[in-house]
């Protein structure tokens, strides 16, 4: 890890307040920095949430950001939200102050081992697995990151034994100077986040950087099935991969549906493929990348096994809700759009009813139309974009108007027969009628949960 920085006396202008502000804000007050803390919401609109900077007395500046509030600054932390182009930060560099995402700063004071995970699709299953396999080794282990929580919250429970196990977003990458990661894994690379880094060069770019700052004796995990993720595999740490299509040398890949693990010319098998309990191929890459990087952390491949078998997913991601009179029922309400729901489509054999709609975010749903035709037998339509949904995708699959998520579960719930799938994977954003996925994967689950204890009373009141 890089030295540590002292920070008594230092000035420090955090921008945006919320996770990631709030934090970082009194990670450095409590270190003795002299710290101005900056967003453009008003105080009102912030609320109760920086109540605990003011009881710390640090100087705040809120509904906008001034630039005389650069001078003579020793440190700037954006928040991952500000992009690299706002007024302020535009100034800052040109000024030559110095810029530090809360990552690169957390990571001067991180004790233990740091394992990195980035790529566009599958980072919160992939460091969730990872850190989930390497507790069930029994490594004292802390998960955190883009995932939710600012890596700069954690850093005071580390311990030269631990290992963070970080998601990491080509936003907090983006203002890195010597962050390194013992372990950095590149899931995949696919274009998101063009209106904040532009170009799909610049977005790569900024999460190639995981790489930057590796040395010789670190490792980095990359997907060999990816030629945009494989062009970027770096020269100094040991390069490793994973692939469901091709033996790799060094890293894990499938043979006769079974995971293998190879380093130095020894083969070791790891678990059959049957046994990985998520749904899609693209879990089965993430299961790969976890493997390779749990077993670069030092579990045992039968420790890795368990740790797989026992993995019960991620919530409102391709989540299994429960099982009624044979139809399986599936949340992946974070499927927000197209290419998400694709993948949900991708991970079932057939015979799908599948809960499509809610805010359109100006997305082209006519990709959907061949998997719809080849497998699923009902589209249940809600929300604002049902009409547009209904144009894009007509004569490819049987449409219900269903309009609300509690009538498209009740609709499916009638429709289906044992054997048949219900997900809801809307491929659109959820405020139309939710305050976020999470809150319309919840409302899903509930409304699934409720025909569960239906279909129990009405089997117990016939025996
Ligand atoms: N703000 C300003 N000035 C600006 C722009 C924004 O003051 O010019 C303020 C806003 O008014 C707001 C604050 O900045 O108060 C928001 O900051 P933020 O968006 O960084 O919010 P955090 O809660 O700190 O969340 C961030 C990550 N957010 C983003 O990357 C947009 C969270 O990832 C992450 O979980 C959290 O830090 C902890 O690490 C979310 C995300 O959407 C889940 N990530 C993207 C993704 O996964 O695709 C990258």
């Amino acid at each position: 890890m890089p030295s540590p920085i002292e920070l008594r006396n230092k000035r420090v202008l955090v921008i945006g307040l919320a996770r990631t502000g709030v934090a970082t804000s009194l990670f450095c007050a409590a270190r003795g920095a002299r710290v101005t803390a900056t967003d453009t919401r008003s105080e009102e609109e912030l609320g109760d949430s920086i109540a605990p900077l003011r009881a710390t007395g640090l100087r705040l500046e809120l509904g906008g950001h001034r630039e005389e509030t650069l001078v003579n600054q020793d440190l700037i932390v954006p928040s991952p939200g500000v992009p690299a182009d706002a007024p302020l930060l535009r100034t800052a560099r040109s000024q030559g102050l110095s810029i530090w995402s809360e990552i690169e700063l957390a990571d001067r004071f991180l004790k233990g081992r740091l394992i990195g995970v980035t790529g566009s699709n599958g980072k919160t299953t992939t460091t969730t697995l990872i850190e989930h396999i390497l507790k069930t080794a029994e490594f004292s282990t802390i998960l955190a990151g883009n995932i939710g929580t600012p890596l700069i919250s954690v850093v005071e429970r580390t311990k030269d034994a631990t290992i963070t196990v970080v998601e990491l977003s080509s936003f907090q990458l983006e203002w890195i100077e010597t962050f390194r990661p013992n372990i950095s894994v590149f899931l995949n690379l696919t274009p998101d986040h063009l209106d904040r880094h532009h170009t799909l060069e610049a977005y790569s770019a900024a999460k190639a950087r995981i790489f930057a700052n590796q040395a010789e004796t670190d490792s980095a995990v990359l997907n060999a099935d990816d030629p945009a993720t494989a062009s970027l595999a770096p020269a100094k740490p040991q390069v490793y991969w994973f692939s469901r299509k091709q033996r790799a040398a060094q890293g894990a890949f499938v043979r006769e549906k079974e995971i293998l693990f190879r380093r130095d010319g020894a083969e070791e098998s790891i678990l059959k493929l049957a046994d990985i309990p998520l749904a899609g191929a693209h879990n089965e890459e993430n299961v790969l990348a976890a493997v390779v990087a749990a077993r670069l952390a030092g579990a045992a491949p039968a420790a890795i096994a368990k740790g797989v078998r026992s993995f019960a997913g991620v919530e409102h991601r391709l989540e299994f809700v429960a099982e009624i009179g044979g139809v399986r029922y599936y949340n992946d309400s974070k499927a927000t759009n197209v290419d998400a729901t694709l993948k949900a489509l991708d991970a079932f054999p057939g015979r799908i009813l599948i809960i499509l709609g809610g805010k359109d975010k100006g997305s082209d749903y006519t990709l959907l139309r061949a998997p719809l035709r080849e497998k699923a037998i009902l589209a249940l339509l809600i929300g604002a974009a049902a009409e547009k949904i209904e144009r894009q995708i007509a004569g490819s699959v049987a449409i219900e108007r269903a309009g609300t998520l509690e009538r498209a579960v009740e609709i499916a719930s009638h429709a289906a027969r044992q054997g048949d799938i219900v997900v809801l994977a809307p491929a659109c954003a959820s405020f139309d009628q939710f305050q976020s996925y999470e809150h319309r994967g919840r409302v899903f689950k509930d409304l699934v949960h409720q025909l569960e204890r239906q279909a129990a009373s009405t089997t117990s009141g016939r025996g």
